[in-house]
């Protein structure tokens, strides 16, 4: 495995596949999976089991003991295998994360696909018959210290491991950087925010009396994102409410908003340090004025601000504070909205955002709020819910200002 030297191009992600069945990898030779490969940003290698057999037949599988049906994969050639596999091009010694599809195994997610693509070595043990001798699994566990994580494509059988690995490497190779070409598209894909995708169209505008929804014609990008956002959360409802209940909190029923009252103060002072030391670290300063809000100033801030606070089983894990301004006072601005650390990433702040627009007075026109110039997060959060950066500077160092302008 090469040593990274920094400016180097990263070295590829290695994939070893070890199967009786190559050929069904071939797909791992097209499309993008198999640019990545020309382009050395993945290093894909298949092994056939069947290599480290030494009998005439080359026999992989024998009877299971205890009886029952079908066969069982035999331990010896898969220790060969795999043997093979950690000795091939590896000065270093370093160890692959080894990863053994079954039906039995940890359901296989976008979520566990982001974390399999920080890896730099995967090897997959691909399965046949009625699957390996349990005695593998811990001979790679134990003998070979690898991290092996029985894994499942979805709650239905399959005849072997090579199409879970088909998808697994697709999935996992595409968020590699450099491996899909304009990496922004992955944001908005269904599942890396635990919302569905919005439906898409292109030319013509009208076919077969069909008409394209007439604000994806308008150039307005700020309700362009709305409409989409509205989509997602719609077609989410709709296909998969399991969705919207996990990414609403960890149990969504159970997280309420309501208007906060002096009793909230003490949480809300504590929940506001804790966010906001955050972006301090983030955006490397103290000049925050959150963190420099004393417990009387978030009193007082009760008095000239309408602030939401959530809680979820008596416990507080968000906050909003909202305020009419602007020269005409026919801006809202949206401030303090804050997450507990444990809870963020799963929609709560998407959620407190919109609550803080819904609740915006007539006469509103626009929304407006700062964030950290660094705080990525945040500022794709209000780039999704569309929000645009703007040239005026936010009267705090280091921090952006984005606007949005209200859809009626
Ligand atoms: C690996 C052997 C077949 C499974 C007897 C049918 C994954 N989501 C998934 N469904 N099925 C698999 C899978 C099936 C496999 C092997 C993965 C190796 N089989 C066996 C047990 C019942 N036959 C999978 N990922």
């Amino acid at each position: 495995m090469s040593v990274h030297h920094e400016g180097a191009p990263a070295p590829a992600m290695r994939v070893d596949v070890v199967t009786i069945f190559p050929d069904y990898l071939a797909p791992l030779d097209l499309s993008l999976i198999g640019k990545a490969r020309e382009d050395g940003l993945l290093d894909v290698r298949v092994h056939d089991l069947r290599d480290f057999t030494h009998d005439r037949h080359r026999t992989v599988d024998d009877t299971p003991y205890g009886g029952g049906a079908g066969m069982v994969m035999k331990p010896q050639p898969w220790s060969e295998a795999l043997d093979h596999v950690l000795a091939q091009d590896n000065p270093t010694g370093a160890k692959p994360r080894l990863i053994v599809p079954g039906p039995g195994g940890q359901p296989f997610t976008q979520a566990l696909a982001r974390e399999l693509a920080e890896e730099p070595w995967l090897a997959f043990a691909c399965g046949r018959y009625e699957g390996i001798d349990e005695r593998v699994y811990d001979h790679a566990r134990e003998d070979l210290g690898l991290e092996v994580s029985v894994v499942s494509l979805g709650d239905y059988v399959l005849n072997g491991g090579e199409v879970a690995v088909l998808a697994m490497v697709e999935a996992v190779g595409r968020l590699v950087p450099g491996v899909i070409g304009n990496a922004a598209s992955l944001v908005e894909e269904s599942h890396e925010d635990g919302l569905l995708e919005y439906p898409i169209y292109t030319k013509p505008s009208s076919w077969n009396g069909r008409e394209v929804p007439p604000v994806l014609l308008s150039g307005n990008h700020g309700a362009i994102a709305e409409w989409r956002h509205e989509q997602r959360l719609a077609r989410t409802a709709a296909r998969r409410p399991d969705l919207l209940h996990a990414s609403h909190g960890t149990d969504a029923g159970d997280i309420e908003i309501s208007a906060a009252t002096p009793g909230d103060v003490p949480e809300l002072a504590v929940l506001m340090r804790a966010c906001w030391v955050q972006e301090a670290v983030a955006n490397e300063t103290l000049e925050i004025p959150a963190l420099h809000e004393s417990l009387d100033d978030v009193r007082a801030s009760l008095e000239h601000t309408q602030t939401w606070v959530a809680r979820s089983g008596g416990r507080l894990v968000g906050a909003v504070r909202t305020s009419r301004t602007g020269p005409d006072a026919d801006d809202w601005f949206i401030g303090r909205l804050c997450v507990v650390p444990d809870l963020q990433g799963r929609g709560l702040g998407r959620r407190l955002l919109e609550h803080a627009e819904s609740t915006a007075p007539d006469g509103i026109r626009t929304f407006t709020l700062h964030t950290g110039a660094r705080s990525t997060d945040n500022l794709r959060m209000y780039k999704k819910a569309g929000y645009r950066l703007v040239e005026q500077p936010a009267s705090i160092p280091g921090a952006v200002t984005l606007v949005k302008r209200r859809r009626r």
